[in-house]
């Protein structure tokens, strides 16, 4: 079988995940907006398949090809003896799920759902972590939407109810509106809530915690005056913004995942870019 084709300089292992993961830990817990992929992983080529580091970096940094992040997850699932899905579970779990590549690494997640439905013990193992209340969110969702991408009669029984339900939000044009503003959600259900941007303008959708609207609406209006928040990309770092999706631009569509938690109460949803917030927001209605 032919090697996959690692393709970042030699002069880079020495970069560990572990680095990555500690670059993380002063981050903020909330999922921030995916960083622009290093330079070097859109320059070089060189051909480095025998480096575990190299092929983790190429796993959790951001930017990095789909099909280059499954061939790298493909080469650590070889080295370590274990199924492909368990190795990229491996790495959200060593990055606490917030480092660049998390998002792209639910995704592909999801696309093995075969190679998980044939490996029990990673099942039982999502399955606990999809669960888990006491672990982040960034862990539990691609635990989940793994699990939900199985065949239920494929699943162990105590993720057999696990679904991932896609509500799909459109811009009102030209007015700052989504065009749905109320959704109603039951506790432990998980949603993929897609924005298809039908305006001209960008677009975004932060989930919030109950009553935080305009501390994060006022937080990204400031935002707005700066540089720096325009690379944060009008995402304030509080406590209070609980799920985030990035700018979308007009055209393009994107989704963000929203677990909802046990507790009954309105979740807000928010458009943060600058002079949105205000009419451009829709709520969660959680109840059992
Ligand atoms: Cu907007």
């Amino acid at each position: 079988m032919a090697a996959p084709n690692l393709y970042l300089a030699p002069m880079l292992r020495t970069t560990t995940l572990a680095a990555a993961a500690a670059l993380c830990a002063t981050m903020h817990a909330a999922p921030p907006v995916p960083p622009p992929p290093p330079p070097d992983i859109a320059t070089l080529g060189s051909t480095t398949a025998s480096d575990d580091a190299t092929a983790k970096r190429q796993l959790t940094e951001s930017g990095v090809p789909a099909d280059r992040r499954r061939e790298a997850a493909a080469y650590l699932a070889k080295a370590k003896g274990t199924s492909t899905p368990a190795a990229v579970l491996g790495a959200i779990e060593e990055t606490n799920g917030s480092c660049g590549g998390a998002r792209d690494l639910g995704e592909l997640l999801e696309t093995l759902a075969a190679e998980t439905a044939a490996d029990a013990a990673l099942m039982d193992r999502m399955a606990a972590l999809a669960k888990d209340t006491t672990k982040p969110t960034s862990l539990r969702i691609p635990a989940h939407r793994a699990l939900a991408a199985v065949p239920a009669d494929k699943r162990p029984d105590a993720a057999k109810t696990l679904a991932t339900r896609t509500i799909a939000l459109k811009t009102i044009p030209g007015a700052m509106k989504y065009d749905v503003v109320e959704i109603r959600a039951k506790p432990g259900e998980l949603l993929r809530i897609t924005l298809d941007n039908n305006d001209t303008m960008q677009h975004n959708v932060l989930v919030v915690q109950p009553g935080k609207l305009a501390e994060v609406g006022v937080a990204a209006d400031k935002m707005g005056e700066s540089a720096e928040g325009k690379a944060r990309q009008f995402v304030p770092d509080l406590p209070s913004v609980l799920e985030v999706m990035g700018l979308v631009d007009p055209g393009k569509s994107a989704s963000v995942f929203f677990l909802v938690p046990d507790k009954e109460a309105t979740y807000p949803y928010v458009c943060t870019y600058p002079g949105h917030w205000r009419m451009m927001n829709g709520k969660i209605k959680v109840s059992k």
